[in-house]
């Protein structure tokens, strides 16, 4: 298959650990695939669904406690703790090999252990990297085949001598007192045992992608971010590109495939999906901020999915996509899921496995599919993909967004002063919990780039390196900007409709790249001016417009000051190791707020 000594000598230290009893590599053939679709179907390990509904479509169920990435079995090997931060777990590099090595012994025994061969980013891009996951999961090749690019291509772009990330995973029991999803940076390696949920085990995704790739892109000069990339196309036909960083649950992929509201469609504007996850940045030779998406596909939440909020997601999970703890309908083996539709199976299967009248179950208040169910669809199937997806320089980003659910405090959007600021106001992103519960004001977690989860290093050194590729594009640098999509009224609703509509927001943000739209300088930064954002046909008036774009600075100094999440506190884990200039920024928009 390859005559790279680094990876046969790493494959047969890898064998001798978790002893198959076969070894099979995935070649990005087709036709293995396919035999490898007739096994698991014969296994029970996946249900084939309508091939005529849904052609070329999978159903599986993990184990009931193996359902979501375990953040907190999640750790960060770095030689010192100190590496990892103090928002990382961590465990010591020779403890963690030594441990998880007793683990895995004999791990695969009776299975088969597959080799995949895969490409994170488009085949031929110098930015592209290659990783080589083994698995004894048929539901792991099928789903990496889905999310990256696997096969003999990936051992080509590493050649006789090329580097790669080792990433070893074994089902063994999924038990969860012993699961582990472990990252050693140094080593470029990856061990998780004892998982089958998606985020845990496609180690390409989080694991590669993010973690690894953020400590690669440290030492390289460039960034691997948690970000969606779309392109909005004007009535003359250019496009531009921004990036878009939002914790979970905040609209990522909504934005990626948004549907502009009717006024703009019929003036010609459009939008293109280029990634919905995860985007590498790096400079590029014009000296702009480039974009590209390392993966194939979308590993998308189902649940509230439907025509109305995401048509593009959802039309791009009818074909060729497995679906993982969605209900089934067994009438005519299709998929449902909360928020598709209000007409759940009557003759269902729920995400566990328990048959059920769907309409009696949903009824009482149970849920057919789990709430982190998924669906994994390649990318191509999106009816929005941007022509320039498969582009291997990516796209030029003019704008990076980040945004999180503030029921009070950020305004709808404001553009930070400048890339410092603008790291600033990553760092210090944040996200509500709603007042659903009595008495509960929304609950702050600080959530910095999205990236709380996913950055392979210390986050104060991650925010460090933002600095220092500030510095190195200069005035070429994308604009930075906020976003909050879900503020909220006295009564406690939603004052901006979201969804298509954020397009009025992005319009804004465009023009303020292109210096077309003046702006109001606030404590805060630049705050639209009430008539600069179209409200045509929306049911909301200059009063409420008024009221999204305001600055209360009592709620501003509560964020800053707040004893338990405050940014102050926040800041002051990270100790020396913040770098000043987040002090800096933290002191002007302290002083900003006195005046
Ligand atoms: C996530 C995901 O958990 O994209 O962020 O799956
Ligand atoms: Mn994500």
């Amino acid at each position: 298959m390859t005559k790279n000594q680094k990876v046969l000598t790493w494959l047969e230290e890898m064998k001798a650990l978790v002893k198959p009893d076969n070894v099979v590599w995935i070649t990005g053939d087709q036709a293995q695939l396919d035999e490898l679709r007739k096994e698991a179907t014969a296994s029970g390990e996946i249900i084939e669904l309508n091939k005529e509904k849904l052609p070329g479509c999978y159903y599986h169920r993990t184990a009931v406690n193996d359902v979501a990435r375990v953040e907190d079995r999640t750790f960060i090997c770095t030689p010192t703790k100190e590496e990892a931060g103090p928002i990382n777990n961590w465990m010591d590099p020779k403890e963690a090999y030594s441990m998880l090595g007793k683990l895995y012994d004999g791990a695969m025994k009776g299975h088969t252990m597959y080799v995949i061969p895969y490409i994170m980013g488009v085949y031929g891009s110098p930015f592209a990297k290659v990783g080589i996951e083994l698995t004894d999961s048929i539901y792991v090749v099928l789903n990496m085949d889905i999310m990256t690019r696997v096969g003999n291509k990936a051992l080509e772009v590493i050649g006789d001598d090329g580097d790669f990330v080792k990433c070893l995973h074994a089902k063994k029991d999924i038990n969860p007192d012993e699961r582990y999803i472990v990252h050693f940076p140094q080593d470029n390696t990856i061990w998780s045992i004892n998982s089958g949920y998606g985020g845990n085990v496609l180690l390409g995704k989080k694991c590669f992608a993010l973690r690894i790739a953020s400590a690669m892109a440290r030492r390289e000069g460039w960034m691997a971010e948690h970000m969606l990339i779309l392109g909005v196309e004007n009535p003359k036909g250019e496009v531009k590109y921004v990036c878009a960083a939002f914790p979970s649950a905040c609209g990522k992929t909504n934005l990626a495939m948004l549907i502009p509201p009717e006024y703009l469609k019929q003036q010609g504007y459009k939008v293109w999906t280029v990634g919905d996850d995860i985007a590498w940045l790096r400079m590029g030779e014009d000296g702009r901020l480039w974009a590209m998406n390392p993966e194939a596909g979308f590993f998308g939440v189902a649940p509230g999915t439907s025509e109305k909020t995401n048509f593009n997601a959802l039309e791009s999970t009818k074909k060729n996509t497995i679906f993982t703890n969605v209900a089934l309908n067994n009438d005519d083996m299709t998929v449902w899921w909360e928020g598709l539709d209000k007409n759940p199976p009557e003759n269902a299967t729920e995400w566990m496995g328990a048959k059920v009248n769907g309409k009696e179950y949903t009824a009482s208040g149970n849920k057919l599919a789990n709430p982190n169910s998924r669906f994994t669809a390649p990318a191509s199937n999106c009816p929005c993909i941007s022509k320039e997806f498969e582009n291997p320089q990516g796209v030029p980003i003019s704008a990076i967004i980040f945004g999180g659910r503030r029921a009070k405090c950020a305004p709808l959007v404001y553009q930070s002063r400048n890339w410092q600021h603008g790291t600033f106001v990553g760092a210090t992103m944040a996200s509500e919990t709603t007042a659903a519960a009595a008495g509960a004001v929304g609950v702050v977690r600080r959530d910095p780039m999205a990236m709380k989860p996913f950055a392979g290093y210390n986050m104060a050194d991650y925010w460090g390196h933002w600095l220092e590729m500030g510095k190195k594009l200069g005035d070429k640098a994308p604009k930075i900007f906020h976003v909050n999509w879900f503020r909220k009224d006295e009564n406690d609703e939603f004052m901006w409709p979201g969804f298509g509509d954020n397009m009025r927001v992005l319009l804004w943000i465009l023009n303020r790249c292109e210096n077309k739209v003046e702006a109001e300088e606030t404590a805060i930064g630049y705050v639209p001016y009430v008539d600069d954002i179209n409200i045509e046909g929306l049911n909301i008036d200059k009063k409420t417009m008024k009221d999204l774009l305001a600055i209360d600075k009592k709620h501003w100094i509560e964020d800053i000051e707040d004893d338990s999440t405050g940014i102050k506190k926040y800041f002051a884990k990270f100790g020396d190791r913040l770098p000043k200039e987040m002090k800096e920024e933290l002191s002007t928009l302290e002083k900003n707020l006195e005046k």
